[in-house]
């Protein structure tokens, strides 16, 4: 007994050829960005992880089947704001499977079927984390989770500033996630290049992260590795100009008591926008193709380091 598992033939065809082959999420589609945008970043991605020397794999459930790479006619459909897409993520994985529906797969749920297809690079926007307030609310994402448990590296470009960093930081510290940020020693905060935390462990190059995953392997350690990327200079939103925005995006969440679970971060992810007046969203689609390029390079120099044994 298998899992109903569609890969697209350029990925097969990748995988038989030893070519870096990337994954990609597709809540990000269906619930995180708004219409038409969010399929024409999908695209984007995509057309940005082939001109980096890669194969793009989008990762989505389309009638209860688990898809590697998706048409265009499929990305479209999961970016259509009319269709019934479910968020996925651990827990609601298998059910979706089961009931043969639609599901936009989050970080923990690509993962999943990302190791499953035996892809090992990842890239994203913003992980979820631990949410402000988690004291009270207990929300802390599956993606922190997953990530101490399936062997993928995920490119992201920090934890997104709606959370609350400091707290995120210690619970992948206590599951034993390497965190590495990429050129810098702070911690970034997805629309803006710091946070007020020094991140844990910094890399200068590719091949250090490459190698750094070989090792894990050869160590028999579960679990993936969290690369955080800043965003680009010319794109990031300062934390000074976020700070009071978010504070308000939470309010308002609040203010809602039918708001909880999966339904907070695609909220926050919306009010934001509005509050920037798009500008959250430039920034955003800014930050998943700057992850999508360094993804690129480091499933490269993975394919260079298993030709070296
Ligand atoms: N990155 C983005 N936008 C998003 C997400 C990531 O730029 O919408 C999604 C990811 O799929 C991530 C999810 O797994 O948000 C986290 O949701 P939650 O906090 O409910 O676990
Ligand atoms: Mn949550």
């Amino acid at each position: 007994m298998t899992v109903p598992l569609d890969i697209h033939p350029e990925v097969v065809e990748a995988f038989a050829t030893a070519k870096p082959v990337v994954a990609l999420e597709s809540t990000i589609i269906s619930h995180g960005m708004p219409h038409p945008m969010n399929i024409e970043t999908a695209r984007k991605v995509e057309d940005t992880v082939r001109e980096t020397g890669a194969i793009p794999a989008t990762i989505a459930v389309l009638k209860g089947r688990a898809t590697i790479g998706l048409s265009d006619a499929n990305l479209a459909r999961l970016g259509d704001p009319d269709a019934q897409i479910q968020k996925l993520s651990r827990t609601n994985l298998a059910a979706c499977l089961a009931d043969q529906a639609d599901g936009a797969t989050t970080v923990a749920a690509t993962m999943i079927l990302a190791h499953l297809a035996g892809i090992r690079v990842f890239a994203t926007g913003g992980i979820g984390g631990v949410h402000r307030g988690a004291e009270q609310s207990f929300d802390i994402s599956a993606d922190l989770r997953e990530l101490s448990q399936t062997p993928v590296c995920v490119v992201c470009a920090g934890a997104k500033a709606i959370l609350d960093i400091p707290k995120t930081l210690e619970v992948l510290e206590t599951l034993g996630v390497p965190v590495v940020t990429f050129g810098q020693t702070d911690f970034p905060a997805f629309w803006s290049q710091k946070s007020t935390e020094r991140s844990p462990a910094t890399a200068n190059t590719t091949q250090q992260i490459a190698q750094s995953i070989h090792m894990c392997a050869r160590l028999g350690l579960t679990g993936g590795h969290l690369i955080a990327n800043p965003i680009p200079p010319e794109d990031e939103i300062p934390g000074h100009v976020m700070t009071p925005i978010i504070a308000q995006a939470i309010k308002d969440a609040e203010s809602d008591p039918g708001l909880e679970g999966p339904a907070v971060t695609p909220f926050l992810l919306q009010r934001i926008f509005e509050l920037t007046e798009g500008r959250s969203l430039t920034s955003n689609i800014s930050l998943v193709l700057n992850n999508a390029r360094l993804a690129a390079k480091i499933a490269k120099d993975l394919i260079d380091l298993d030709g070296k044994g």
